[in-house]
């Protein structure tokens, strides 16, 4: 799954693509690369991020669902539910939704879904995550998710730990060694690592037990290694889908994993 921010402000890509043509290109070089699904976004989840008003929202999104929606599967990548709406009427066939409360509008129009685990919202879900056993609490809220979109009639449905949604870098690295736990389940599990801020503190030499900002972190663009590593580790685990930015390495990387498993 391919990573398409249609954004000003999103941590790694903002700003890049919030042009119509820029983004369809950007669609098309990522179907060229390799992504079997290309997920649009128009607001970012970064921590703190700003709201963008659901007619903005719109704007940016659609017109691009529209232009690739023929050409690969499309993703629509949002918590509103007209934006929503309008994606899946547009073209989408999926909806990646952080907040994993918009089941209803993926059963009105036949779309798999994505329920994603968050511990509070974008605003405050980093300030000081805590979890008694956050493999536990994650697994439960997802097989609730499972249980609740089946009953409404979504038969696709990923479940996806949410790797930087309200989770200390021991928290993500916990979830990460937790995945074939995730797999066991039976539901495909999605997971979306590329270029998170854990990956550019551990990749600046910092402690797996400290926190995001002790030390300076790599930049975001600095992070191709890191998750290129926890996207094989997350293929080899069983996971069905990983959510990238570097479609061309991660579909190589993907290809020779499947070669040695073959
Ligand atoms: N991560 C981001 C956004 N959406 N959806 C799912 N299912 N899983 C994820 O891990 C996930 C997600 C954050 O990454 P990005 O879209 O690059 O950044 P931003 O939210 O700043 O636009």
């Amino acid at each position: 799954m391919g990573v398409l921010n249609v954004t000003s402000d999103s941590f790694s890509d903002g700003g890049l693509y919030l042009d119509y043509e820029a983004a369809v290109r950007r669609g098309r070089q990522m179907v060229a690369e390799g992504a079997d699904v290309v997920d649009i976004g128009g607001e970012s989840t970064r921590p703190g991020a700003g709201a963008v008003a659901p007619d903005e929202e719109l704007r940016r999104v659609v017109p691009v669902v529209e232009a690739l929606a023929g050409e690969v599967r499309v993703s629509i990548d949002t918590v509103k539910a007209s934006v929503a709406h309008a994606a899946l009427a547009a073209g989408a066939t999926l909806l990646n939704d952080i907040s994993s409360s918009l089941v209803a509008v993926a059963a009105a129009h036949g779309a798999g879904f994505v329920a994603m685990h968050c511990k509070g919202t974008p605003a405050d879900m980093q300030l000081d995550p805590r979890y008694d056993d956050v493999v536990g609490e994650v697994r439960a809220f997802l097989e609730r998710c499972v249980t609740d979109a089946h009953g409404a009639g979504v038969t696709e449905v990923y479940i996806d730990p949410g790797i930087g949604f309200g989770k200390s870098v021991r928290h993500n690295l916990q979830l990460l060694a937790a995945l074939p736990e995730l797999v066991a389940t039976g539901a495909p599990v999605l997971v979306g690592t590329s270029r998170k801020s854990f990956i550019g503190h551990l990749g600046a030499g910092g402690s797996p037990d400290g926190r995001v900002g002790d030390i300076p972190p790599l930049g975001s663009h600095d992070r191709l290694e890191g998750s290129l590593a926890s996207a094989v580790w997350a293929m080899a685990c069983g996971a069905a889908v990983v959510r990238v930015h570097d479609v061309a390495a991660t579909v190589q990387a993907a290809r020779l994993l499947g070669e040695v498993a073959a």
